[in-house]
């Protein structure tokens, strides 16, 4: 099969969730860095995010379809549980790290200190603090859910949420609460750690994050 292309900055977490999962599929892909105006102007994602896929005339935009797709399309072990309504568990926790996670310990929490907003060019404490105590509730059911299966949400291998929680939580690990927030939370410590003793991991670790900008 011909190589998948996946458009954005590889320093997106969204980015490295799908290319852990060509690299756990074994899909051959190339990425092809593009900002977030470029991908609505080249006609890649309408909402002007990142990512977005082109493999053998298929064309995609937003994570969790990109990432069916590579599983569906290649041999590769099973990103998403066979069983029907485990599957839909898997659309639940999707869902609940796009809405909920991403936005505050991403954008709220991580995003401040790489490219901070406060007075005279510091991270801005009030938003940091803010982002924390939601983050903190937040990281605590995603750690329960995780502690009850573990290291993974399903079975032996990674599925599609854990793609997508790996890459936040590898930049979390490096900020200065992280390992605080971390060390509260065993489940999510669990995943962290078998993911990065996969190849997938180390095959996909990002330029620093301050380079995209
Ligand atoms: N729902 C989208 C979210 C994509 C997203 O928010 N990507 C971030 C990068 S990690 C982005 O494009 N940010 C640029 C911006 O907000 O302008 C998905 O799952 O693919």
């Amino acid at each position: 099969m011909s190589e998948v292309i996946v458009f954005g900055m590889p320093q997106s977490g969204y980015v490295r969730a799908v290319r852990l999962a060509c690299e756990e599929k074994g899909a051959d892909h190339v990425v092809k860095p593009m900002m977030p105006a470029e991908m609505r102007d080249a006609g890649r994602h309408p909402f002007g995010r990142m990512p977005a896929m082109e493999h053998e005339g298929t064309r995609l935009f937003e994570s969790s379809a990109i990432l069916r797709y590579l599983d569906r399309t290649f041999e590769g072990p099973a990103l998403e549980p066979a069983d029907p309504r485990q599957a839909l568990l898997s659309v639940q926790w999707e869902s609940a790290i796009h809405d909920y996670l991403i936005p505050t310990l991403g954008r709220r929490y991580i995003l401040q200190y790489i490219f901070p907003k406060g007075p005279d060019g510091e991270p801005d404490r009030a938003v940091i603090e803010a982002a924390l105590v939601e983050a903190r509730g937040q990281l605590a059911v995603l750690s329960e859910a995780l502690e009850a299966a573990g290291p993974f949400f399903f079975g032996a291998g990674p599925a599609i949420p854990d793609l997508l929680l790996t890459p936040t939580l590898a930049y979390l690990e490096a900020m200065p609460e992280g390992p605080e927030l971390l060390g509260a939370a065993p489940g999510l410590r669990g995943l962290l750690e078998a993911m990065k003793a996969r190849e997938s991991f180390q095959r996909t670790v990002p330029p620093p994050l301050t380079e995209a900008a």
